[in-house]
């Protein structure tokens, strides 16, 4: 898909549906040889976009990207545990501060060794406040990032979060428990953080069913991310009802 602006492309996503649904997809999991056929399938179910990344990668990144660029016309939007998850063969990428933590390297560390290459690359950067939220589990970011998630039960400190990284000029706010979270993020802290700021709000970690992905939605997500449960069940009946019950 030749997009000239992919946060464009997001904002029509929820003016059209009033919410999206971004399929994640771990490089580490994903088989290089069912790609192209997962991608087809992604589009297929009404999703609305790939998020390609994670918090540890093993594997390289770019043959997978490859195939999946070649496969969809969905953006590809890399979702980058450090400054090394970069390729061209994406169309954007979540250009990520953890604010809720205090690791200066997650901070703006990363996202100097990032920049040149984003240049390099012709990656549309899409400038996230993300934040970890405690999800009743360790989690591999939290390990990675050496940081500490916010309290499920502080939604304040969730809402001060997200208005800051408005205030600094960042496009989306990423409320994260984590992938494989025990628990989503709270339906409560959403609606606080919604009610704080314009820009779009992303709710991602322990999200297992259609239903719970709607509840987060009319709680105040405009986009929900799953990975782990298609990665355990990968149907395209499940991705549909994913796609059907965010759209509403
Ligand atoms: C992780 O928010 C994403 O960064 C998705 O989490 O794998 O738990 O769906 P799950």
């Amino acid at each position: 898909m030749t997009l000239s602006s992919v946060i464009k492309y997001l904002h029509e996503i929820i003016e059209k549906h009033k919410a999206g649904y971004l399929v994640l997809i771990d490089p580490d999991v994903c088989e290089i040889e069912k790609c192209a056929k997962l991608a087809c399938e992604i589009e297929r179910s009404g999703a609305d976009a790939i998020l390609l990344g994670g918090s540890l990668l093993t594997k390289d990144l770019q043959p997978i990207a490859i195939d999946l660029k070649a496969s969809t016309s969905l953006p590809i939007i890399l979702f980058p545990g450090d400054s090394m998850h970069l390729t061209p063969h994406a169309d954007a990428v979540l250009y990520m501060s953890l604010i809720s933590g205090r690791n200066p390297n997650y901070l703006i560390g990363e996202q100097v060794k990032a920049a040149p290459l984003i240049q390099q690359y012709n990656l549309e950067p899409i400038p996230t406040g993300y934040m970890l939220i405690e999800g009743g589990n360790r989690t591999t970011v939290e390990f990675m990032s050496g940081t500490v998630p916010i309290p499920r039960n502080k939604p304040d400190i969730a809402g001060t979060h997200a208005l800051a990284a408005q205030y600094l000029g960042m496009k989306m706010v990423y409320l994260e428990a984590g992938s494989g979270a025990e628990l989503p993020v709270p339906d409560d802290m959403i609606s606080k953080v919604n009610s704080q700021i314009e820009i779009p709000l992303i709710v991602g970690g322990g999200i297992r069913s259609p239903e719970i992905a709607a509840q987060k939605v009319n709680a105040g997500a405009d986009f929900i991310v799953t990975g782990n449960v298609l990665e355990e069940n990968c149907s395209y009946e499940l991705m549909k009802q994913f796609a059907d019950a965010v759209h509403g």
